[in-house]
């Protein structure tokens, strides 16, 4: 099993022989499928990894909000708006779900939000590209939470107990996002001509950023392989590329839109479709903060941050005085 991912995304995983009892006692547990709980031993190097891919996921739950609250106020009617808004609180719930799961292997949500606006940690990619048009409203729930379930549903099978009880929940909720986006794109797509450009000019621009979501290839990925002999990954980033490309062919077909790249085609032999690998020094780029949007998602967020400190500053003294008054009464009646 361990040569087996070693060869498919090219970077080593520590050999058995190398591993302390402890470890080896650990890696038999989740070969088992058992679920390690917060209280467990585990290796540093699995709870550092854990810390920095659910820290970065709900980060991207809350900047992700950002794209889509552009349009909240701009919704075309009473009733798309009050969806878009319920999806948008879902996913300021995800993200809270994921501190929650992060919490629990020692780390605040505090220090996490700072490891965010110092850069220290990231969000994905995908959230650094702008949503020009309604049809991106479509576009990103059936193309970027279409995405996000491709990779979230197999996480519910994490091996951490906490991450894989929040993916459950988080996966009922993306269903919803993303057949409401489907939604969208229907009618824009069955629509006026001008509509239907819409709907087609977003799939254009949102297509690519899309199949970024799922990391660099597996060549490139760094941390698949421990990830997958720890099943903190089950899958490996070009195998979810390939099933979200399979899925989500059909579907513009039977919108009657093109996917924009002119060497996608069914192979028969494979028994999957061909397709073009997207530009990835532009991926690589929007990593290191030069995508179209990075500047202002960060923004938004040191803002918000900052604008909240006496919210914050408030619920401490709140609790400090009823901790206070506890232990006065406490006191009294001893
Ligand atoms: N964007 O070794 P690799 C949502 C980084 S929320 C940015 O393959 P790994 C939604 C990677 O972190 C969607 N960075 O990494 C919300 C690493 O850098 P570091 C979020 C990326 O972790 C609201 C380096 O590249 N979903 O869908 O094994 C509305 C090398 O990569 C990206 C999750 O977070 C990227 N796209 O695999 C709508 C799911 N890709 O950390 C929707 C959970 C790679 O060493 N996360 N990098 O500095 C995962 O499954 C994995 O972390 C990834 C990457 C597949 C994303």
């Amino acid at each position: 099993m361990y040569a087996q991912m070693v060869k498919s995304t090219g970077q080593g995983v520590k050999p058995r022989e190398e591993m302390s009892p402890q470890e080896r006692a650990f890696q038999d547990r989740i070969d088992a499928d058992q679920k390690i709980e917060p209280k467990d031993w585990m290796p540093d190097a699995y709870r550092k990894t854990l810390i920095r891919q659910i820290g970065q996921h709900a980060h991207s739950e809350i900047v992700g909000q950002l794209p889509e609250g552009n349009w909240i106020t701009r919704a075309p009617t009473l009733e798309r708006k009050a969806i878009l808004l319920a999806k948008v609180q879902d996913e300021a719930g995800h993200g809270l779900y994921l501190y929650c799961a992060a919490e629990t292997l020692g780390v605040s949500r505090d220090e996490l939000t700072q490891d965010l606006l110092s850069g220290r940690m990231k969000y994905s990619s995908i959230f650094n590209y702008p949503t020009l048009t309604w049809a991106d409203m479509g576009a990103v729930g059936w193309l970027v939470d279409g995405a996000a379930i491709m990779n979230q549903v197999p996480l519910q099978r994490t091996s951490y107990g906490p991450y894989s009880r929040a993916m459950i929940r988080i996966c009922k909720e993306e269903s919803f996002h993303q057949r409401q986006g489907y939604d969208i794109m229907m009618k824009m797509a069955n629509g006026s001509d001008a509509q239907k450009k819409m709907a087609q000019d977003a799939l254009n621009r949102f297509w690519y950023p899309s199949l970024m979501m799922f990391g660099p290839s597996d060549k490139e990925s760094v941390h698949s392989a421990q990830s997958m002999a720890w099943k903190i990954k089950i899958n490996t980033n070009d195998e979810l590329r390939q099933k979200f490309v399979d899925q989500t062919v059909p579907q513009a077909e039977l919108l009657g839109l093109s996917i924009p790249d002119p060497d996608l085609r069914w192979n028969e032999e494979r028994g999957h479709y061909d397709f073009s690998e997207p530009d990835w020094t532009e991926f690589f780029d929007v990593l290191r903060g030069a995508g179209p949007c990075n500047t202002d998602r960060m923004a938004a967020r040191r803002n918000a941050w900052d604008d909240g400190a006496w919210f914050r500053d408030g619920l401490m003294a709140h609790a400090e005085k009823k901790r206070a008054r506890a232990a006065a009464a406490k006191t009294a009646a001893e």
